[in-house]
């Protein structure tokens, strides 16, 4: 057994085996796929997988767990029961509460409990401090919203051994409750689309105090395998006790107080071939199967937060962070579940025709897909979606578990971050060379070596003899500071910071309820328990601008290593018996861990001095569902290699659909050196991650982007100034995202759901409403790319105007050289851009804007929208922004600017930013694809606020496939006004 605490000698070795390298500033022996578990190595996977074997080979199968139909009761929305789980022959019986909620948004919620935990009715073993309850508490910090019942909801029909209510909007949908077994069909509009424990997989590890049995003799000679019990040597079963008590992996033992306590379910979308979303994965955005078979995975999808650097491609094996929302997809229909439990989790899916239950009908010829949820402990807590948009589903979810939160303008900006920049010279002269070679950036990012020997909030006092200064030289060009805070604190004398987390008694603590003394870089560290509310009142004292000296307003932090990362813990993360504030095991929380980090620091950033309200910007590595509020989040240690810049796509798709849009990958990739050709690509392709940030290994040659020569540093310049020139679209992306929950860039299934061809499309994507639809390329030697068309709308290239030759459903291929981005611009669309090149955001913040309007096919309608506010501050809501709607009309020939949510002009009383942008106006207009009839026309009418005026234009006639195209000059309206130019 692994007793933190004083190290075994094995230990000692393997953490100076680590130091040295970490002090040679080699990354650590890399962790390779078979440091995780396999869900064979992880006893309730296992035994959960084993009882889905038994479950489904068996004819005779039926669930033992039944509604006890007397204990059942319908009120206010919400139906109360207990589920009698049989557990032996002679029918004894284990009382399982279950509340099925029906909300107003919609959304159904079933949460079953168990009775004996919920009275404390159970003896933990080894004299455990932990709680007896099941973990009650992921709703505190996932849930803010959207819970309200649905009073309308009715019981539409009841017997003796069902129930149906009719719920949502319309009542249009319907949930069938069965009680012999147990199971729920959801249907919308009379027809089945979520089934839950139809599968009969339903399984609640119910607790049972262990019975010594005897261990079988050992006879003379035999080895240990050789002395296993029949049980447990053959392959697991469902009721293998090998795990129930105890369980090593990697020389590490979970001593499990609890014995097993795992939650299973199977959840059954019918019909629906297709299923998205549980982040964070390098795998397809349309999920694979995972029972093994041709081109699918054998082991489930695994959420359980973890430090897996060197991670691998195409696997469902765990990444540092985990969102338990999936979405599935058939033409016209989307439904999801979002599964809120914060244990470590697996996921099997698969596919079939063979629908098993005949009374389904009309969809026996459809394939289904089945998911089998597994979750260690906790309760089981599971939400129904049932769309039928995707809209509606990520704006159901975002309901209750929050939006991306408006974040500081500058943070959609590019950041230049490496481990490290050696000292405050080091950062200032990058800081000069960008502006010397014409890179527009917002940040640089200081990593771990900054700090005097890995204590945080401090500095190296030889490399960093200055921050301010440093800070000072950055905010002249309105740039910014970010500063890594990791989770682990230096265990050493002198320490003031450790000194206070120990007598403050705010760190995790062990299973015997001591402080937890585990490896991290600074060596021996404790953990600050963020579950703690006295612990995050601590933290927000240490950043204040008079404790973390040397750091200023533009300041920023960087939360890494909070899955948590320990080095000598059972994969590299924290032991589950590990107790946090509450008496709440680790194993309960371990998914929430990272979230309530970067949530305690992004708390501590809204109160560095009395007064100052600032939006803060905290990037994650770590995350769950209800990280989106508090920040952005990266995809972790990538490598440089073409296949990781072709993964990105996918997971940066796969995090907006699942409510965490702020996302994005580590440009250049973390490891190795990138070869030139492919460092400009994924320059080009992280101009459209919503989070754009270059980073490098400490090993790795330094590459900032000036520094690759020509012709890449011009190539590179250029997608910099690409993403700058849209900031305006970005951030109005972003928008959209923090009021409903919409991700910033969309992948085909999301914007074309009806388009069955674009399911599993999942490198290309459109930027926010723009219409602009982008495909990196993501291949060596490539100077084609082939895009896949959604619609019949027309679309042109961004930069020529040349309309694609296109067809609805098909890929076309195009150009796509070293210098160009393959981007297309959809007809229908208006977007906003600041074309006037500059060093930072900030200094583009008063900068006029351009419209673009992509004139839609055959000149009918096009639209889009501008949303801005001050950037920084939370005046956005007391109205302080403007959000403007654009309708170009082909017939009337004009393009008109009205307030896009209705209100009246004067209704907001202008604080000072408002006041500011009455300065700032639109410079340009640039329509695209305008009637040959245009042509020779040299001034438009503008009418705006009481006047009438007129504005040059210049009409370029169409040619060889490209578009007629023209340009309004000094139009001269004001941004924030009411407008119409006619034509
Ligand atoms: O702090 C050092 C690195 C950081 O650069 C990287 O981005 C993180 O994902 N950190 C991990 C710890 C060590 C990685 C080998």
């Amino acid at each position: 057994m692994h007793v933190p605490g004083p190290l075994s000698s094995k230990w000692t070795a393997y953490l100076g085996l680590l130091s040295a390298l970490s002090a040679a500033f080699a990354p650590a022996v890399a962790v390779k796929e078979h440091d995780f578990k396999k869900c064979h190595q992880s006893g309730f996977c296992s035994r959960n997988r084993a009882f889905a074997d038994h479950a489904l080979a068996s004819s005779s199968w039926q669930s033992p767990y039944n509604i006890a139909p007397e204990s059942g009761s319908f009120r206010d929305g919400q139906y109360k029961g207990v589920i009698l789980k049989t557990i032996n022959d002679n029918g004894e019986t284990v009382r399982l509460p279950i509340t099925i909620s029906f909300l107003e948004s919609g959304t159904a919620r079933v949460t079953v409990d168990e009775e004996k935990r919920q009275k404390g009715e159970i003896e933990l073993r080894h004299g455990s401090k932990a709680r007896k309850e099941r973990y009650n508490e992921a709703e505190r910090w996932v849930i803010v919203g959207g819970t309200t019942l649905d009073k309308a909801a009715k019981v539409d029909y009841e017997d003796k051994s069902q129930l149906t209510v009719k719920y949502g909007p319309s009542a249009k949908f319907e949930a069938t409750i069965k009680f012999f077994p147990f199971s729920i069909d959801f249907k919308r509009d009379g027809s089945s689309q979520i089934k839950l424990n139809d599968q009969g997989l339903l399984n609640i590890e119910h607790w049972r105090p262990k019975v010594e049995k005897p261990a079988p003799e050992k006879k003379e000679g035999e080895s240990d395998e050789e002395n296993k019990t029949e049980e447990t040597k053959e392959e697991p079963k469902a009721e293998n006790e090998s795990t129930w008590w105890d369980e090593t992996f990697g020389g590490n033992t979970d001593t499990k107080p609890r014995g097993p306590e795992s939650v299973a379910l199977d959840i059954s979308f019918v019909g629906y071939e297709h299923v998205y979303g549980i982040p964070s994965h390098a795998s397809p955005l349309s999920l694979k199967q995972t029972r093994g078979g041709d081109g699918n995975y054998q082991e489930p999808y695994r959420l359980y937060n973890a430090d897996v650097f060197e991670y691998i491609l195409d696997s469902p094996m765990t990444l540092y962070g985990s969102i338990p929302f999936m979405q599935a997809h058939r033409k016209d229909s989307a439904v999801g579940v979002f599964w809120l439990n914060a244990a470590e989790t697996w996921v099997d899916i698969t596919k079939g025709k063979d629908y098993k239950n005949p009374l389904s009908l009309g969809t026996k010829s459809k394939t289904s897909t089945h998911t089998h949820w597994i979750s260690e402990s906790g309760l089981l807590d599971v939400f129904v979606f049932l769309g039928p948009t995707p809209k509606d589903l990520t704006a159901k979810y975002g309901e209750l578990t929050g939006t991306t939160a408006m974040p500081q303008e500058f943070s959609l900006g590019y950041h230049q971050c490496r481990w490290n920049y050696v000292s405050d010279d080091d950062v200032k002269d990058v800081d000069r060379k960008m502006d010397k070679f014409k890179m527009p950036y917002d940040v640089i990012w200081l990593d771990i070596e900054y700090t005097d020997e890995k204590k945080y909030f401090t500095w190296d006092k030889h490399s960093f003899t200055d921050p301010i200064g440093m800070g000072k030289q950055l905010d002249s060009h309105g740039r910014k500071l970010v500063t890594i805070i990791d989770p682990h604190i230096k265990n050493v004398d002198n320490y003031p910071v450790v000194a206070e987390l120990k007598s403050k008694d705010l760190a995790v603590k062990n299973k015997d309820g001591n402080i937890f003394e585990g490896w991290c870089w600074p060596g021996s560290s404790h953990w600050i328990d963020a579950f703690s509310p006295a612990a995050r009142e601590w933290w927000a004292s240490l950043f204040k601008y008079d404790a973390f000296k040397g750091t200023m307003e533009n300041t920023w932090i960087w939360n890494d290593m909070n899955e948590p990362s320990v080095f000598n813990g059972p994969e590299t993360t924290m032991p589950k018996d590990n107790l946090h504030a509450g008496n709440w095991e680790h194993r309960d929380v371990h998914n929430l861990n990272g979230m309530t980090f970067q949530n305690a620091t992004y708390h501590a950033l809204t109160s560095r001095k009395p007064g100052e309200l600032r939006r803060p910007f905290v990037l994650t590595r770590a995350f769950f569902a209800g990280s989106q509020r508090v920040g952005a989040m990266w995809t972790g240690d990538n490598q440089a290699a073409w296949d990781h810049l072709a993964a990105s796509i996918p997971m940066v798709l796969s995090q907006g659909i699942a409510g965490f849009p702020f996302a994005g990958a580590d440009v250049g990739g973390f490891f190795g050196n990138p070869e030139k050709e492919l460092l400009t690509r994924w320059y080009q392709a992280g101009a459209f991650y919503p989070f754009f940030r270059g980073h490098a290994h400490i090993d790795a040659r330094r590459r900032e982007p000036y520094l690759v020569g020509e012709p890449y540093t011009t190539i590179i310049a250029a997608a910099l100034r690409l993403r700058y020139s849209l900031l305006p679209s970005w951030y109005t992306a972003f928008r959209h995202a923090h009021i409903d929950g919409t991700p910033i860039v969309k992948p085909m299934f999301y914007t074309h759901p009806s388009e069955e061809a674009g399911f599993a499309v999942d490198d290309q994507f459109f930027v926010g409403n723009t219409g602009l639809l982008a495909k990196p390329v993501t291949e060596k030697d490539k100077t084609t790319v082939d895009v896949w068309i959604p619609d019949a709308e027309v679309y042109y290239d961004y930069f020529t105007y040349y309309i694609i030759p296109t067809a609805k459903g098909k890929n076309v291929t195009l150009d796509a050289p070293m210098e160009k981005v393959p981007l297309l611009m959809r007809g229908g669309h208006v977007f906003a851009r600041r074309d006037v090149p500059r060093r930072s955001s900030a200094l583009m913040k008063w900068d006029d804007y351009t419209l673009v309007v992509a004139v839609g096919r055959d000149g009918r309608k096009a639209e889009g929208d501008l949303y801005v506010d001050d950037g920084d501050s939370y005046q956005y809501q007391s109205g302080q922004y403007i959000h403007r709607r654009f309708i170009f009309d082909g017939a009337a020939k004009s393009l008109s600017s009205v307030d896009a949510e209705g209100r009246e002009p004067g209704s907001v009383a202008e604080g000072e930013w408002l006041k500011r942008m009455r300065g700032v106006g639109v410079d340009r207009i640039v329509l695209v694809g305008v009637p040959e009839s245009w042509v020779g026309k040299k001034s438009v009418k503008v009418e705006s606020e009481g006047n009438v005026w007129e504005a040059k234009m210049e009409v370029t006639p169409a040619a060889e496939g490209r578009a007629a195209f023209a340009v309004v000059r000094k139009v001269g309206v004001r941004i924030g006004a009411d407008w119409r130019v006619v034509f």
